[in-house]
């Protein structure tokens, strides 16, 4: 088996480790560097969630995304022009699914000239953001890094003149193909050429751009068409001579820093940046998200989306996600709801597809299609609260979002091999289907406690593999006892448009009649939650109450997070003999225990319990008392 350590994509081995064939407990490896000095740091855990604390203590913790970017983004390549964009949002609407992006490929600009719009097709790049931006929505326009040699391109020109492009061997321009024709590459090595680039995102200088449009860099290993490898040439030259064959593998994480800079720089600088890359690094993590690539519409590459994924994680990358529905290639309608139902899961949920595929919006395909992306898009947004708390986790400790289930379970072998179940932080457990017609599912629940299915509540037992009837509806998910997740049930346009809504909260109790966990909120945008303007809270149950206590710091914070939401649901899972009342503090008001549905549009279950409008703030501290 060879591994591209600090591959980006394409071919490129420019370090290589094989891992030698051995009976023996110990593994041998045979390490191979193109050029350089190789660091190796060794992190000695002893937990696995121990090494990604001590790997991004070292590379950097992931930044903390928008509320806005971890929610639904609808992609193409591309969206033709201003009237398929307005068509797409309103069909959104049409058919009641939230949605939160929406992205232009290459063919929006003026001749793959990056920074510029082709202004036929559109023509009012501002207008349709604001349009969007109105409904609580984003735009992400593409920015390759490769630039057309054009001399009217007022980017080219500027780096011409100033020397902002890497050299050929000979000294020149290095001059490759690329989207744009003949291109040339700026050479993000040097920080001065770095804070150029960031300046272009201010909207002076990108013209048309509006603080609701956000950015992707595709094609940044670097992609020429033209060279070796389908990249540049490792004798191009770099400031101070620096040979390309020297750096190749952080290129893409160059332009994606530049980028992500020039995000925060623009405006008041307020808001934190959002910016998709291809190529990544170690360290990609501070910068943004980072996606597969191109995958195809094929039931493999679902399922191995789910190792990707994963493993992204396992390097710090937590904010990650594949092409749902597949890039390449037709998807037939079954694999595209499958692809939904598991993507709804991915830290970074996009939908994306190639040029030349037939329009695969979810409204295409039959009343009962749409229906079941509409679920999936909608169970996404339920658990927002929940993914946004696991996304500030990732922020300040380095454990992705989603893991694999051995990193919840060390202690269990037979989750070591299991990589097409995943657990989304350590308290729902999504087992994906990935074949065609499935009839059954098995599903292995690891540890001793019992998993509650997220729609109907039914409990099943720890550390037994379940063959489970495959349900069209949905793929199967639990939750894990011993957990409180929370949720936001009212489905809206778009996240943003969710920020006064009151939560649930699901307690699923463990053996020991206890649960607990946690919730993060800040105002998903800006920066002022690095001063403390947040609200963190504990929830804790046992000995029958259900307590939210405060974890936010208590020292100096200058800036302060208020929210009026409130709790206007909880719901009891494992509760056995079902109380019937409870007891709100400090307002001590009694409240009844009613049966209930799990989920707001699903079958009412006896099993399951709700405590209907306790209507406690989400900011204060609170006891209630299960009578
Ligand atoms: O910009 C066009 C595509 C893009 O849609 C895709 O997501 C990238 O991975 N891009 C690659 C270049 C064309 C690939 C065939």
């Amino acid at each position: 088996m060879q591994i591209d350590v600090l591959g980006t994509g394409w071919n490129d081995e420019y370090t290589s480790v094989l891992m030698l064939p051995s009976d023996q407990k110990r593994v041998d490896t045979l390490w191979m560097s193109e050029a350089g000095v190789v660091d190796a740091f060794f992190f000695v855990g002893p937990g696995p969630k121990d090494v990604v604390m001590q790997y991004t203590s070292v590379t950097g913790t992931p930044a903390m995304p928008q509320l806005f970017a971890i929610a639904y983004h609808q992609c193409r390549w591309n969206y033709r022009d201003e009237e398929d964009v307005y068509n797409v949002d309103a069909k959104f609407d049409e058919h009641d699914i939230p949605y939160d992006v929406l992205w232009l490929d290459i063919d929006h600009t003026d001749g793959r000239k990056y920074f510029t719009w082709d202004r036929l097709l559109f023509p009012n790049p501002e207008e349709m953001q604001k349009k969007l931006a109105a409904k609580g929505r984003h735009m992400v326009a593409i920015v390759d890094p490769h630039i057309k040699r054009d001399e009217s391109y007022f980017i080219h020109k500027e780096a011409s003149q100033k020397g902002y492009y890497v050299k050929d061997a000979t000294g020149k321009d290095f001059d490759g193909w690329c989207w744009s024709g003949s291109s040339s590459y700026l050479d993000v090595l040097n920080p001065e050429i770095r804070s150029w680039w960031a300046e272009k995102f201010s909207y002076e200088n990108y013209i048309g751009s509006t603080p609701s449009l956000y950015i992707w860099n595709d094609m940044n290993e670097p992609s020429v068409f033209n060279g070796p490898e389908v990249s540049m040439p490792r004798d191009a030259l770099h400031q101070d001579d620096v040979e390309h064959r020297d750096l190749h593998n952080a290129y893409g994480y160059y332009i994606h820093m530049a980028t992500s800079d020039g995000l925060v720089k623009r405006g008041d600088g307020k808001d934190r940046p959002f910016v998709l890359s291809r190529a990544f690094f170690p360290g990609s993590q501070r910068y943004g998200a980072i996606w597969t690539g191109d995958n195809s519409a094929e039931w493999d590459h679902l399922r191995v989306s789910v190792p990707m994924v994963l493993t992204l994680g396992l390097t710090g990358i937590s904010f990650s996600g594949a092409d749902v529905g597949g890039f390449f290639g037709n998807s037939d309608t079954e694999l595209l709801v499958r692809w939904y139902q598991v993507g709804a899961y991915y830290p970074f949920f996009r939908a994306h597809a190639h040029q030349d595929t037939r329009r695969r919006e979810p409204w295409l395909f039959g009343e009962r299609n749409t229906q079941l992306m509409r679920e999936s898009i909608h169970t996404r947004y339920m658990f927002l609260p929940y993914f946004y708390t696991l996304f500030r986790e990732a922020n300040m400790t380095g454990v992705p979002v989603v893991r694999p289930l051995w990193m919840e379970f060390p202690d269990d072998e037979q989750t070591f091999s299991n990589d097409e179940a995943f657990m989304v932080g350590n308290s729902l457990l999504v087992q994906g289907i990935y074949t065609e017609k499935a009839k059954h599912v098995s599903v292995y629940l690891p540890g001793d406690q019992s998993w509650y299915d997220i729609r109907t509540g039914t409990a099943y037992g720890g550390g037994v593999i379940h063959k489970l009837e495959a349900s069209e509806d949905s793929v199967p998910a639990f939750q894990r006892a011993g957990t409180i997740v929370p949720r936001k049930d009212r489905f809206r346009r778009s996240s943003t448009q969710m920020e006064n809504d009151p939560y649930t909260l699901v307690i699923a109790l463990n053996s020991s009649q206890a649960a607990e966990g946690w919730l993060y909120v800040d105002d998903g945008k800006s920066f002022e939650f690095l001063q403390g303007a947040y609200i963190h809270r504990h929830f804790t149950y046992s000995d029958g109450k259900l307590k939210s206590s405060n974890l936010a710091s208590t020292g100096v914070r200058s800036k302060k997070f208020a929210s009026e939401c409130i709790v206007e649901r909880i719901i009891l899972l494992g509760f056995s003999p079902g109380p019937k009342k409870a007891l709100i503090e400090p307002v001590n008001e009694k409240v009844d225990i009613e049966p209930g549905p799990l989920l707001l549009r699903g079958g009412w279950s006896s099993s399951v319990l709700t405590i209907r409008k306790p209507n406690v703030r989400i900011a204060d501290d609170w006891t209630i008392k299960i009578l």
